[in-house]
């Protein structure tokens, strides 16, 4: 694998001031947008105590705390119910902090100073907003790519043609859980790639020959196009906590949605 896929790093004090870099993101000419010191430290360590206190069922195969659409795709009444079952406790994580949701909202709205972003809303309900998710020692997530338009169709997020990721690096695992992506990105005709479960096998990115291995601190915010196959290594160590979101947009709209 050839690990010469660029990035793009600033510093959390920067943003606004660099024009364009989005579109690189979008476009896949670099692979990541890594905003350092995006997060308090301090507020990352007491989130990371709140998160190992809480106890995960065994046998789920993703712990996280909040609601991912994609485990509701063909249940959308359902994916709304949880979405406002959880705020709460979601919430409740980051109480008595800055909420790392609205900072991540700030920071989008500085870089799409054209348009309006905000939490999608869908007949008066609200997507739910973000999900922290768990990888324990020995956890990874297969090759796959994230795309709404393509998985979500019953959804109104899945009508923006552009979607993006963006990932808050809460606590790192000190060995392994690195974050690799491929510049390669998804076509209708890799389904006959994709694993059972989740993912695809690694067939899909035989003709791949770019790639990044990369591994933000604690407290880095990183925003990619998850369109591009994207892994993540075993963690061997710590346990690596992450808060994820996403956002769409058409170019020529005037709105960025978010959701999770
Ligand atoms: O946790 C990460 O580094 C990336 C998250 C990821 O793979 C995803 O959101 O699809």
């Amino acid at each position: 694998m050839n690990f010469k896929w660029n990035q793009i790093e600033i510093d959390y004090k920067e943003i606004g001031q660099n024009e364009n870099i989005i579109e690189k993101i979008i476009t896949g000419e670099s692979s990541a947008l890594i905003i350092r010191n995006f997060y308090n430290n301090d507020s990352c360590k007491i989130i990371s105590k709140r998160i190992e206190a809480k106890t995960f069922e065994d046998n789920e195969k993703m712990k996280k705390i909040g609601v991912s659409l994609t485990s509701y795709i063909s249940n959308k009444a359902e994916y709304f119910v949880q979405a406002d079952a959880l705020r709460k406790t979601v919430r409740q994580v980051f109480s008595g902090l800055e909420d790392p949701r609205k900072k991540i909202h700030k920071t989008l709205q500085l870089l799409f100073p054209e348009k309006q972003v905000t939490i999608a809303v869908e007949n008066g309900k609200k997507y739910a907003c973000g999900v922290i998710r768990l990888h324990e020692l020995g956890d990874f997530a297969p090759i796959h790519r994230d795309n709404a338009s393509y998985e979500a169709k019953g959804f109104d997020i899945s009508k923006f043609s552009i979607q993006l990721s963006t990932v808050l690096y809460i606590q790192q695992s000190q060995k392994g859980g690195e974050l690799v992506l491929h510049k390669k990105s998804w076509k209708k005709s890799d389904e006959k790639f994709r694993n059972i479960d989740f993912g695809y096998s690694r067939d899909v990115i035989l003709d791949c020959n770019e790639s990044v291995k990369i591994k933000p601190n604690q407290g880095d915010l990183i925003i990619i196009n998850p369109i591009y196959y994207h892994e993540i290594l075993p963690v061997k160590a710590n346990k690596r906590i992450t808060l994820g979101l996403f956002l769409a947009f058409s170019k020529h709209g005037e709105k960025v949605v978010t959701w999770s």
